[in-house]
């Protein structure tokens, strides 16, 4: 039976119904910017945002990985969703072992090459320093963070989270920041833009200043 109204209207209806069941809830996105005082970028910022009203999203964290790729540790910082299992592919011919002492995840990965058996559940927030007992300058880092919400700068010392509407605490974190960065409020509104710019001092430890690996 032929529809007798609106003909040519009913095809646009329809296309506007089927787009507004698909698309995922609308999204603010937080563009923030992370400088040292004389205006340079800083890479490798963990940027994190939570809600001010302490009420996370249940969700699932992502694995993830850090390699070790010419004795180093790659990347340099990774940053992880609490509850996350993190794996330590080892990728140079030779074996390390990798551990940290830090209070957010003590842990023991002795000597071993290709990938370790069993993947680290990161379990508390906060920082952990990545050693390896044999090669005494592989530094990395593994942020734990809390919420969803996550990002690292790039080389221009930017990052973008997209955020659901609301209020959040934004907070950064870097393993040679000097200081705490005080967290900034923000108010995140359906499709809009939220600029964030921090300044931070740095103060690498003085082995890696010295050398150039
Ligand atoms: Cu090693």
């Amino acid at each position: 039976m032929r529809r007798p109204a609106f003909p040519t209207v009913a095809p646009a209806v329809v296309l506007v119904l089927v787009l507004s069941v698909t698309t995922t809830p609308r999204a603010a996105t937080l563009a923030a910017t992370v400088s040292v005082a004389g205006g340079e970028p800083v890479p490798q910022v963990i940027v994190h945002a939570t809600p001010v009203s302490g009420k996370l999203p249940p969700t699932s964290p992502k694995a993830s990985q850090m390699d070790q790729v010419d004795k180093e540790f790659v990347p340099f910082v990774q940053p992880v969703q609490l509850g996350a299992s993190v794996r330590f592919p080892n990728k140079d011919n030779i074996r390390h072992h990798v551990y940290s002492f830090s209070p957010a995840k003590a842990f023991d990965l002795k000597l071993y090459s290709g990938t370790s058996a069993k993947p680290v559940v990161f379990d508390k927030p906060g920082p952990v320093a990545l050693g390896c007992n044999i090669h005494d300058w592989m530094v990395g880092h593994i942020y734990v963070v809390e919420s969803p919400w996550f990002a690292k700068t790039d080389k221009a010392g930017k990052a973008a989270i997209d955020l659901p509407p609301g209020e959040y605490f934004v907070k950064i974190w870097h393993p040679w920041m000097k200081a705490d960065a005080t967290p900034v409020r923000i108010k995140a509104d359906a499709d809009g833009e939220i600029r964030t710019a921090f300044r931070i001092e740095l103060a690498p430890p003085p082995a890696i200043a010295q050398d150039k690996r």
